[in-house]
């Protein structure tokens, strides 16, 4: 007889599996996508390789979780990544990289190399996409781990075709809404401005923690009713002012339709949670702020149809919170599944 499996037993490391815990994609209710895809990242560099770290950190997570009860039971396991996306990757960074350092195309030849990166993330777009829609079909709940912030369009795109109306939960330092960055189209500096323009399906944003936003961005946040922002400054005014964060994130949750999608930039959190990421900036949501709306989300009836998780840098800290904030994302996501027992009272 197989022996039952220990939730306070120390992790063990498998191939599909997360969180020591015996599940693989067969049988768990959270399917992490890992996309360890990098190529538009302007400055620092490594996210790439966020999906391992947090997988090795993702054995000191305690499985029993305060804020959400035992999402272990319920099984979190990781498909591996595409076969053809250490190529995708090694080919665009090698083209991206002198374009990025010269600060965007210069030639005809430089602009023939961006096309052609672009092109590999309409390649990852349809991939993730396809990944998505599979696990969303089947009743799971699909975690993309990137990577970069231009990782997340495909599954969104997908989320977005399986839910319309579904409304997007974005967590960012930055805007994202650059129309194409440094040559790049799928820029993860263009991530929101694309989804903006190219899904209708998504029929809001909310967008917390902003604190970089161009002329041009700041324009299209005002003249734009899809997105709601909570930049970080006015969240500082709020707050100094005596406005309770809690209250604040009712506010937040509430632009929101049912149906969510959540995309998690790490570098919305303050640099400390993570300082390897690719572009940090000073400020941010501090962890308890970050799970409290969260907790936010949880419990005002929303439905987390799914997440992304991206810019993770691969460093041992900004990996240990990468694993808790994934372990905290899939436990609210399961607590939301239609049917759930509420976590009220926790
Ligand atoms: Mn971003």
């Amino acid at each position: 007889m197989a022996t039952p499996f220990d939730p306070d037993a120390p992790g063990l490391a498998g191939p599909e599996s997360l969180f020591g815990l015996p599940h693989t994609t067969a049988d768990a209710r959270v399917v992490v996508i890992p996309v360890p895809f990098e190529a538009t990242a302007s400055y620092g560099r490594g996210t790439k390789d966020a999906p391992a770290a947090i997988a090795q950190a993702s054995l000191q997570v305690e499985l029993n979780d305060l804020d959400t009860g035992e999402p272990w039971r319920a099984g979190i396991a990781q498909e591996p990544a595409d076969p053809r996306m250490a190529a995708w990757e090694t080919e665009a960074s090698r083209l991206a990289l002198p374009i990025l350092a010269r600060g965007g195309p210069q030639t005809d030849a430089d602009r023939a190399d961006c096309a052609r990166v672009d092109a590999i993330l309409e390649a990852i777009h349809d991939y993730v996409a396809g990944r998505t829609r599979h696990w969303l079909d089947r009743g799971r709940i699909p975690a993309i781990v990137g990577g970069d912030h231009s990782v997340s369009f495909g599954a969104i795109r997908a989320a977005a075709e399986r839910h319309p109306g579904i409304g997007l939960l974005h967590i960012d330092a930055h805007a994202d809404l650059r129309l194409a960055y440094e040559g790049f189209t799928w820029s993860h500096a263009s991530i929101l401005r694309n989804v903006h323009d190219r899904l209708p399906g998504v029929s809001s944003i909310v967008s917390v923690g902003l604190r970089d936003v161009s002329r041009a961005e700041a324009e299209l946040l005002e003249n734009t009713d899809r997105i709601t922002a909570f930049s970080d400054s006015e969240i500082t005014w709020e707050l100094a002012a005596g406005e309770p964060w809690q209250r604040l994130c009712g506010r937040m949750v509430r632009a929101l339709p049912e149906k969510v999608w959540v995309t998690c930039d790490i570098d919305g959190l303050d640099p400390s949670l993570c300082p390897n990421t690719g572009t940090p900036v000073p400020g941010g949501l501090a962890w308890r702020e970050m799970m409290l709306l969260l907790h936010e989300l949880g419990e005002r009836k929303h439905h987390i149809v799914g997440f992304d998780l991206v810019e993770v840098g691969a460093q041992r800290w900004d990996a240990v919170v990468g694993a808790r904030l994934l372990y905290k994302l899939a436990g609210w996501a399961l607590s939301t599944q239609p049917g759930a027992q509420s976590n009220e009272g926790r």
